[in-house]
């Protein structure tokens, strides 16, 4: 493509010169002859001549396919130039100021509205702040690494039944400790029990270790992933490291952490430390970091930001992508299906919500199963959906995410009597049963289904905090 630039700074032409060539075949204007003649000398493709006359454009044989790039030098002069330019028959006129104000580009943009107006600010400013940005992280992650470094068995830990987004955490924090398998124990109380998570296991050849509390006396380093010390109880009083993407919880200390609320998923954040150190990212890590975000913004349908994009992007020619096909397959199961029927037996749906008791259940993940299965219901924006896993009760909850917040929801609910919250869209609440029971007496399924419902009935009643 052909380029003709129209600059009276020496700076702004090298600058140009270097990021156009040799993509666009350029030609420079200067009106001061000494400039033309130094920069002729030194190889660069200039011409002296006066802007605003209309047989320098013609001369420099523009047509209407040609880029014409006019530094505004805050004279009057440049409405003429860029007269002289169209009547030479250009048409893509770009100009380029270097001031601040942009009450200028404005005024030029009202007397010729088919002209675009770039800041060389505007330009620069995307990737200076990306790469400062990332130099701070480049420390942190610097430091952790460091932190890490001579320890002999460090554990990486993660949630209970394990999900995408914890695995691929595990395996990446894995890679920027430049650790293997026998160095840093991927490490869960309970593994993985949810047919997705056992099939990305598999593909992947994820080993995730089932530890006991007992053995965290064993590892001289410890890292929480996808997750925060305070939901281990107690049994992990402190932390080296600790990553995660949900909501920064209290009562615990770590030595480092990196907490990101507004972050789709931990390996968002993952990403931006690897990126940050450069460190190789091996095509089966690319492939369970994609699959993890994909996973944890359901495609980015929720709780997405422009990081999350990012990081996609960064990853996905890295990764395999018919694999993550086939982790995907289908999620559907006999037994899932049976307590979705249950669900829509036992449950009440009203205008604005679905809400059921499942009752007794063998794993936690039909709750969450069955929560994201009604909230696709035509008819509804909230799903909440509970049910019993042993001796606790375990209350899901999904909706669009433009209403009220489900995290504020469950903790108003029942944080007097468990473990609750949760983003905006996505919520969870973890009780006792015993501590449920003594509050609210030993209720039946249908009973708990009722509460739940009246609960929701008065909180989706109230007006929105704001
Ligand atoms: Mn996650």
């Amino acid at each position: 493509m052909k380029c003709l630039a129209v600059c009276q700074d020496e700076l702004v032409l090298r600058v140009l010169a270097q990021v156009l060539e040799p993509s666009f075949d350029i030609d420079f204007i200067v009106e001061s002859k000494p400039l033309a003649r130094r920069l002729h000398d030194a190889g660069l493709p200039v011409t002296a001549a006066d802007p605003r006359r209309v047989d320098t454009y013609l001369k420099a044989d523009v047509s209407p396919t040609t880029c014409i790039l006019i530094q505004d030098t805050g004279r009057k002069s440049l409405a003429r130039m860029v007269e002289a330019a169209r009547d030479a028959g250009g048409t893509l006129i770009y100009i380029i100021s270097t001031g601040a104000s942009s009450k200028r580009s404005d005024e030029i943009r009202s007397d010729c509205p088919d002209v675009s107006c770039l800041t060389l600010a505007g330009l620069v400013a995307p990737t200076l702040h990306t790469e400062l940005g990332r130099s701070l992280t480049r420390a942190r992650v610097q430091q952790y690494q460091r932190y890490f470094q001579d320890a002999d068995r460090v554990l990486i830990l993660l949630h209970n039944d394990p999900d995408p987004d914890a695995m691929a955490s595990g395996l990446s924090l894995r890679n920027l400790l430049r650790r293997t398998k026998t160095t840093a124990i991927i490490g869960a109380l309970q593994t993985m029990t949810r047919p997705e998570n056992l099939r990305m296991a598999n593909l992947l050849d994820i080993h995730v270790e089932q530890i006991t509390p007992e053995a965290f006396a064993s590892f001289e380093r410890i890292a929480t992933v996808d997750v925060q010390p305070h939901y281990f109880g107690g049994l992990l009083p402190r932390v080296d490291l600790v990553i995660d993407h949900h909501p920064e919880q209290p009562g615990y200390s770590a030595v480092f952490k990196d907490i990101r609320a507004d972050y789709g998923s931990t390996c968002t954040i993952l990403t931006e430390h690897l990126r940050a150190v450069d460190v190789n990212i091996s095509e089966r890590t690319a492939t369970a970091m994609l699959y993890a975000i994909k996973s944890d913004t359901l495609f980015f349908a929720r709780q997405t930001n422009r990081s999350d994009l990012d990081a996609f992007t960064y990853l996905y020619p890295l990764a395999d992508a018919a694999l993550i096909r086939k982790m995907e397959g289908a999620e559907i199961t006999m037994e899932r299906l049976q307590i979705v029927r249950h669900a829509l037996d036992n449950g009440a749906l009203t205008e604005q919500f679905f809400v059921a008791h499942l009752g007794q259940v063998p794993r936690e993940d039909f709750i969450t199963y069955t929560a994201d299965f009604f909230l696709q219901l035509e008819e509804t924006r909230w799903a909440i959906i509970a049910g019993r896993v042993n001796g606790t009760l375990i209350v899901s909850v999904r909706n669009l995410g433009y209403s009220k917040n489900a995290g504020e929801f469950v903790k108003k609910v029942f944080a007097d009597v468990g473990s609750a919250g949760g983003h905006r869209a996505m919520a969870k609440a973890v009780v006792p049963w015993d501590r449920f029971v003594e509050k609210h007496g030993d209720l039946s399924p249908a009973d708990v289904t009722a509460f739940l419902k009246a609960q929701a009935t008065e909180f989706l009643g109230e007006p929105a905090k704001k």
